[in-house]
């Protein structure tokens, strides 16, 4: 948009007769189409460890660039390569027979013997996320480098690094495309016949090396059988090879090819050597066996030397100008999408870590933000793709053959962050690996609920693999028996919808998912003496109640959160029975069962009330913010909707306090913004890009970015990045609750800015430039039409097809889940409706 233009609107597929046209003048301000901030991660040193090497990635292939100028490491992932195979879901047939036990306990106030039950109905660890290996790169240069340079571009999607030996520059780029699914490292010199080097491969897992001809180079190797989790002390064999049934631990294979026109290449069982060339390009393709969570890697197993060996030729017959174009229009299909401008960005090529390092000192640099923000988007394309395998804990990411916490998906928090902005930074179709997920563990989870509590539906606990394990692990109850990932889970089936309004995708994939999560929810329930629908056992992840007798515990009755998670998924399945118009008795059956749910709690001390009694906390800083889930991600509490739960949760917030890993911070970033604080969601902010290199694992007071600008819980755990870009979004915009909330919890410190392409519910692309914290002009594109009710803090020029809002917003998508009048101007906001049909774009402007 640029400023003082005219504009208008729309095109009508659906309803030709009402078009509308709305021509509003754009009063004389100063421009605020300003360019988005320079997006590259610069360095003027390569990489000394894991935590400054850059990520690449395509969503199935990844690799960490180091940048060394002698020799070259990139250590390489493959989306599926997991240890284990597909899961026996009755591990522990005993099991149901304790869950009476345990209620029993439970209703006669005998939490201790609660716990100590609870541990009877536990079943299996999950698998590990594995590393592929690495391609070296040994390059002979004659003396020492200067002018080095390496960057990330997170525009393009490639890693650069430049340097100079004797007067020859040397420039390698790598990238890893989607088009021809294959890495790519380019090399180049600036004086012919100078680069000569040899490429070789290892891996940390079993593995054989050979060549298949004088050009290509290949690695065949072999998964472990299993892999025991890296907080498993165990004296017996963490890393166990060989599995009997040949179901455990999946072939995979590596192959490498360089291709120089002037050089010449030969191949040994060490490696490529290439000698005298001025470019060349190494091609790396990579696959496993894996066939899906339910299929024998092996009889049943994909042939990973035919698609490692078909995926090198085809691209081999391809210039490397061709793939690597190929690479970056796809990639910014995606990630062109939004820009985001704060301020009056400034050209600021520090090295990062310098630049990191400034801010944390107190430095203000907006554009070190929209990095941030934009990074993630970036790190999500290169990870997530539809028809591919969910982000995990590290995204795709690993070296460790035991990462941290095995590098899977935790459901009782992490996995779900990593998507929480999949949908509002305009990036809907990558979330559909998570639901690809869900839906198998739907078939794994139905018999878990079936194996270990005689219970209907499905469920899955508080962690996943690849094989969609959903049973209850070995471990702690305060983490391992808490059965709510399937209603944690639904909540993304159900944001898919809302967001696109993709009524297919919402009776066929989505609905049918949900009910079934509903449905193990409903027999879970039991009645406790009131007569409330309780939770029982219940956890709050990961924390510690004490009683007032002083017994400290993780096991009782209807957390907070519990409650929550079975409020929303029966919500969510209430108005999903309405949209479909099906299901009208299950519809009822639900909306009785949510009223007699043990309600929300405000505690003695103002706070909303963790427990379902009014006890501490043994750790009242824990990183967890489980009770605050109706907050966000979920929507039961809202500044205007439950002004009480609100501001009760703010008072457990505080609490809580700032401090925390990365993703519980990147949690306090969205729930700030929800409670429409936005300068406390900014510092938050802030102390997420606090620079560190602490390695290890910190529980407590850790977080921080590392100089890689990816997330420290420590260790890397990719979901605080993902979290820091959906708290971003929130700040900026929010449509849960009844409106299109434009600034819900704008900073004083992006007080002048610029976005577009922001997404919100039923189908409503926004677009806005603001200055002095005042909106400028508003862009709405809607791609299903229906009324667009906005709210804002300022008067809005009223006109054609704009009005000042009247009654309930008739938008099915903005049917509010409390009952509170969206109309009333309690905050001094306006708020308007903007009639809008599909495909039609409106611009709105102030008054
Ligand atoms: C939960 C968290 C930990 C860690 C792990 C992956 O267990 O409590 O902090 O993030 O998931």
């Amino acid at each position: 948009m640029s400023k003082g233009s005219v504009i208008f609107i729309f095109h009508h597929k659906t309803f030709p007769m009402r078009r509308t046209l709305i021509i509003f003048f754009v009063a004389a301000v100063a421009s605020s189409s300003i360019a988005q901030s320079d997006l590259k991660l610069r360095y003027d040193k390569p990489a000394s460890n894991w935590n400054e090497a850059l990520p690449i990635g395509n969503g199935r292939l990844g690799a960490m660039v180091f940048g060394n100028v002698k020799e070259e490491l990139l250590q390489l992932n493959e989306e599926t390569l997991w240890s284990g195979g597909p899961v026996n879901t009755n591990p522990n047939p005993q099991a149901p027979g304790y869950l009476p036990q345990i209620r029993k306990a439970l209703f006669d106030g005998d939490y201790e013997g609660a716990e100590k039950l609870a541990s009877k109905i536990q079943g299996l660890f999950t698998e590990s996320y594995e590393p592929l290996g690495d391609l070296v790169i040994r390059q002979s240069l004659d003396g020492n480098a200067t002018d080095y340079y390496r960057d990330l571009d997170i525009e393009n999607a490639v890693s650069t690094t430049r340097f100079t030996v004797d007067g020859v520059v040397y420039v390698r780029e790598a990238f890893v495309s989607k088009p021809d699914d294959v890495i790519i490292v380019y090399l180049t010199s600036s004086k012919k016949n100078t680069i000569n080097m040899s490429v070789l491969t290892k891996s940390p897992l079993h593995h054989i090396n050979s060549k298949t001809s004088e050009s290509v180079i290949v690695m065949k190797g072999r998964a472990p059988a299993h892999v025991d989790p890296s907080y498993l002390q165990t004296m017996e064999l963490p890393v166990v090879y060989g599995d009997p049934t040949d179901c455990r631990g999946m072939r995979f294979e590596l192959q490498v090819k360089a291709v120089s026109n002037d050089g010449t290449v030969i191949a040994d069982e060490r490696g490529l050597h290439i000698t005298n060339a001025t470019s060349v390009t190494i091609i790396v393709s990579a696959a496993t066996s894996f066939n899906g969570f339910d299929k024998c890697p092996f009889s049943e197993g994909k042939d990973e030397q035919k698609l490692a060996a078909e995926l090198l030729a085809n691209a081999a017959t391809k210039g490397y100008e061709a793939i690597k174009q190929a690479h970056i229009t796809d990639y910014q299909q995606y990630f062109n999408r939004v820009t985001l401008t704060l301020n009056s960005p400034v050209q600021n090529i520090l090295p990062l870590n310098e630049r990191l390092k400034k801010y944390t000192e107190g430095a203000k640099d907006s554009g070190l933000e929209v990095l941030y923000f934009q990074f993630g988007r970036y790190l999500l394309i290169s990870s997530s793709r539809p028809g591919g395998i969910p982000a995990n804990l590290q995204g795709i990411w690993n070296h460790h053959v035991r990462p941290p916490w095995s590098s899977n998906y935790t459901t009782n928090i992490n996995a779900e962050m990593n998507y929480w902005m999949v949908e509002t930074a305009n990036l809907s179709e990558l979330h559909t690996p998570l639901l690809d997920l869900i839906s198998q563990l739907a078939i794994t989870g139905k018999e878990t609920t079936r194996n270990f509590y005689g219970a209907s539906g499905w469920t899955v606990h508080h962690n996943t693999d690849i094989w969609a394990t959903t049973n209850p692990v070995s471990g702690s109850p305060s983490w391992a028996n808490w059965p709510m990932g399937g209603a944690w889970l639904s909540q993304h089936l159900w944001e898919h919808f809302m967001f696109t309004g993709d009524m297919d995708f919402l009776r066929d994939r989505a609905y049918p998912l949900m009910k079934d999560a509903a449905t193990f929810c409903l027999d879970w329930l039991v009645e406790d003496e009131l007569g409330n629908l309780v939770t029982a056992p219940a956890t709050s992840p990961e924390n510690i109640f004490i009683t007032d007798t002083g017994y400290k515990g993780a096991v009782s009755v209807a957390t907070t959160m519990d409650m929550s998670l079975v409020w929303d998924l029966f919500t969510n399945v209430i108005q999903a029975t309405q949209f479909l118009n099906i299901d009208e008795d299950f519809r009822n059956r639900l909306v009785e069962k949510r009223s007699k749910l043990f309600p929300l709690q405000i505690g003695k001390k103002g706070n909303l009330q963790e427990w379902y009694k009014n006890w501490e906390d043994a750790e009242p800083q824990h990183r967890h913010i489980s009770h605050l889930f109706g907050l966000y991600p979920g929507r039961q509490i809202t500044p205007l909707s439950t002004p009480e739960f609100a501001k009760a949760a703010a008072k457990s917030l505080e609490l809580r306090g700032d401090g925390g890993t990365g993703w519980s911070k990147g949690w306090k970033i969205n729930v700030w913004a929800r409670l429409h604080d936005g300068n406390h969601a900014h510092k938050l902010i802030r102390e997420q890009l606090t620079l560190t290199g602490v390695e290890g694992t910190n529980y407590a007071n850790g977080g921080g970015t590392y100089p890689n600008l990816l997330d420290a819980h420590p260790p890397f755990q990719i979901d605080g990045n993902f979290g820091g870009v959906s708290g971003i979004t929130e700040m900026l915009l929010q449509s849960h609750d009844g409106t299109v909330h434009i600034h819900p919890a704008l900073p004083d410190e992006w007080a002048s800015g610029s976005v577009r392409g922001l997404k919100a519910r039923g189908g409503f692309t926004i677009d806005m430039d603001w200055q002095n914290g005042k909106i400028l002009e508003l862009k709405i594109t809607s791609a299903i039409g229906g009324n667009c009710r906005i709210r804002v803090h300022q008067p809005l020029r009223t006109g054609k097809g704009l009005s000042k809002a009247r009654g309930e917003n008739i938008n099915p998508y903005y049917q509010k889940a409390q009952h509170s009048s969206a109309v009333a101007n309690v905050t001094g906001d306006y708020l308007y409706d903007l009639s809008t049909t599909p495909g039609g774009e409106y611009i709105v402007n102030p008054k």
